[in-house]
């Protein structure tokens, strides 16, 4: 494995109990652990026991604080490499092609706490820690390119909207409820964020299937000062893919951990997932060429208009040894970035700089930069050296600048002509003001882009996320307010919104939304520029992103006792040529005798894995059917796959099963007895993810 010298790094912190004695946190072998120190065996217990106080003291003050956004996430270990030649925008590095940069990515959810679920309809997280040669290098994104703000002064309040509501703490990692749709719908510019977490990016169907985005502007700086501005990309080398909303539902009460675990699997067998790094370079002459403001968290720029340049890639090949250690006590900075880099002047980005050291400093204590995960790879040299729970040991009686006395070392890169941070020189000029451009004012163009972009089947699971988490609303002034914004994005989706809400979409935003507007820009609504592009392939997950590998799918095989090998074996080796994985269910755990005496060993049943943890479904044929004729866990695990829109193969002679079910014969079910093809078919259309065209005739709950 390439990586290297941060995982070197890291296992000089690793400890290792095999064979050891247990002791307390000092070292002092324990003779007994079971017992409190009493006087007499059933005495009180004593006061000067030591080993029980360092043991319970440790327990004690064993939790910290957990994040106050992005609580819930799981992390890894990779590598970057770089295959491009980008040197004539930056002198990053990191970014030079060939070279390798070990990094940590942590993938999150935002507003539920540390143990809820991670089918959560919610942006995720996508923060990757570089630990490059020249210090770390954080890029803290999001699997969704723009975000519900433009100025970083609201985000306590966006916050505070979407968790849950102070007065009894309900409900938990979930948007739809009264005060986050109160907030938005008198924030405008949240408009197009709102129709991305409608959409199924915000219930993805793997960590390892999510694209992911620096989301602000960047800049780019190269070895003669010149700035280029830039959004970063990554690219899921297995295409970019979700569940549908009741599949979400129904994860999340069989296993909330189900993307961690699925995260972790996929790392343990081999299956490293990877991501290529894309970059969007738009020369600084060209900062006003635009319909929207560069420095405008809430706007993308489309693909079609600046193509993503791909440069290199992310493959994150080990899972943490401890998961406290590394993916809890990981401390992300948006501010932490290294030459060649610099930051622009978008003020949701500019905030941000503040807010990640101020939380770690709360979170982890001072000197979070020494605990192992955080640490550069290149050894820090500073004057700083007190501070809670100070690690290193600065040595000499020397620690200010300037001194003569340690012949001014630590020294500035400048003094021996040597490469260091420097700012992009900009020219800066204007007055103090708490203001907003107008140029941030067309909060709607860009939604509608989005709309539009989507193909029928997933306009209409907006349409269905919005009508659920509208209805959850309990105060119909806001559902109609909401409605109003809708209707300035698209008046139709308003429409169909609006009449699963009985609510007539009002033409004009509310009053009460106006007037939040206009404190920003007094003129609201402002005419916006054309817009460079009326769709955008890129911004579709079914017409963009469609059919690719089925690397990693896991296809159920409904089982039983006296299934036949052969006929498991028909589709098993195809799945297993192309990546995929065979996983038996059936109705008990242990072994199971197929029909030819051999046994395997079931670790899944009908009720532990159901069919929302699957990618697709087969019934083998064998004496297997007579159980599962009358088995109804089994109508229920085919019926659910088939709502869900997946494709579902009947071996010959299983085909029967179908009658007490509301499986129909159509496109994305296979019968062997009449298709010698199945095989081909079935996976052809696994690739596509899910049977789109069918959705609305299995009337998908979406
Ligand atoms: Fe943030 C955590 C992403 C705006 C303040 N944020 C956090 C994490 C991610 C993001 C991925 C989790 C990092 C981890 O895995 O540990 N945040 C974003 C993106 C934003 C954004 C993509 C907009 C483009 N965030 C944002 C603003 C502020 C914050 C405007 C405050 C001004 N974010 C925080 C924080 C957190 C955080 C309070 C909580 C825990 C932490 O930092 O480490 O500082």
């Amino acid at each position: 494995m390439e990586n290297n010298k941060k995982i070197k790094q890291l296992t000089k912190s690793v400890i290792d109990n095999q064979d050891q004695v247990l002791t307390t946190n000092d070292g002092v072998p324990i003779y007994d652990n079971n017992n409190t120190l009493k006087a007499g065996d059933r005495g009180p217990s004593l006061q000067q026991d030591h080993i029980f106080y360092d043991k319970l003291g440790h327990f004690d003050r064993e939790r910290i604080p957990e994040r106050v956004v992005h609580a819930r996430g799981s992390g890894a270990h990779g590598v970057l490499e770089i295959h491009e030649d980008i040197s004539e925008f930056t002198c990053a590095k990191f970014l030079q092609k060939g070279v390798k940069t070990p990094l940590f990515t942590r993938f999150s959810t935002v507003a539920g706490f540390k143990g809820s679920t991670d089918l959560a309809r919610d942006v995720r997280g996508f923060s990757v820690k570089f630990y490059t040669e020249d210090g770390n290098f954080d890029l803290v994104g999001n699997n969704i390119p723009v975000f519900f703000i433009q100025d970083a002064m609201n985000f306590p309040d966006l916050i505070h909207a979407v968790k849950p509501e102070p007065d009894k703490e309900i409900p938990q990692a979930a948007s739809a409820h009264d005060t986050f749709w109160d907030f938005v719908s008198l924030m405008p510019e949240s408009a197009h964020m709102i129709m991305w977490v409608m959409s199924d990016r915000a219930i993805p169907r793997s960590l390892r299937m999510m694209e992911g985005f620096g989301v602000h502007t960047f800049k780019l700086v190269n070895k003669d000062g010149k700035g280029t501005f830039v959004k970063f990309h990554w690219k899921p080398k297995l295409g970019v893919h979700s569940v549908a909303w009741n599949e979400a539902q129904k994860i999340s009460g069989y296993n909330s951990d189900f993307h961690r675990q699925d995260l972790w699997d996929a790392i343990e067998s081999g299956n490293y997932p990877q991501w290529d790094l894309g970059v969007q370079l738009i020369p600084e002459e060209d900062e006003f060429n635009y319909s929207f403001d560069l420095l405008d968290a809430t706007k993308i720029v489309p693909e079609e208009v600046v193509p993503v340049k791909i440069i290199g890639t992310m493959t994150l090949n080990k899972n943490p040894d401890n998961f406290f250690a590394e993916t809890e006590q990981i401390a992300f900075d948006p501010g932490r970035i290294v030459p060649g880099i610099d930051l622009s002047d978008d003020p949701l980005l500019q905030g941000r700089v503040f807010s990640y050291m101020d939380t770690q400093n709360y979170r982890l204590g001072g000197n979070f930069h020494e605990i192992p995960i955080n640490r550069s790879i290149v050894q820090k040299h500073n004057n700083q050296k007190d501070g809670s729970s100070r690690i290193d040991i600065l040595k000499g009686n020397v620690s200010y600048f300037p001194n003569s006395k340690a012949s001014g070392c630590p020294y500035q890169a400048m003094w021996k002509g040597e490469e260091g941070f420097v700012s992009h020189k900009q020219k800066v000029d204007g007055a103090k003001v708490r203001a907003r451009s107008d140029s941030f004012a067309d909060h709607f163009s860009q939604a509608t882009l989005f709309y539009r972009s989507q193909s029928e089947e997933e306009k209409q699971h907006i349409i269905n996320a919005l009508s659920f988490e509208l209805s959850k609303v309990n105060d119909p002034k806001i559902r109609e307010r909401q409605v109003a914004i809708l209707y300035q994005i698209d008046p139709t989706l308003a429409q169909k919104v609006g009449d699963n809400l009985q609510i007539t979409p009002p033409t004009e935003l509310d009053e009460l939304t106006l007037k939040f507007a206009r404190q920003n820009h007094p003129n609201y609504p402002i005419q916006p520029k054309k817009v460079e592009v009326e769709k955008s392939a890129a911004l579709s997950m079914k017409v963009g992103k469609g059919e690719g590998t089925i690397a990693t799918r896991k296809v159920a095989f409904l089982v039983s006792e006296g299934v036949e090998k052969q006929s498991i074996d028909a589709l098993k080796n195809a799945l297993e040529k192309q990546g995929a994985e065979a996983v038996l269910i059936s109705t008990k755990v242990g072994d199971l005798t197929l029909d030819n005496g051999e046994k395997v060993n079931i670790e899944h049943t009908y009720t532990t894995d159901p069919s929302v943890c699957f990618d697709a479904v087969y019934t083998p044929a064998g004496a297997s059917v007579d159980v599962l004729k009358n088995n109804a866990d089994y109508y229920e695990f085919i019926n659910d796959a088939y709502r869900h829109c997946k494709v579902l193969a009947f071996a010959k002679g299983t085909e029967k099963l179908l009658d007490k079910s509301f499986v129909e014969k159509d496109a994305g079910v296979f019968l062997a007895n009449e298709n010698d093809q199945w095989v081909d078919g079935f996976i052809d259309m696994l690739k596509k993810h899910r049977v789109w065209e069918l959705e609305e005739s299995r009337k998908v709950p979406s």
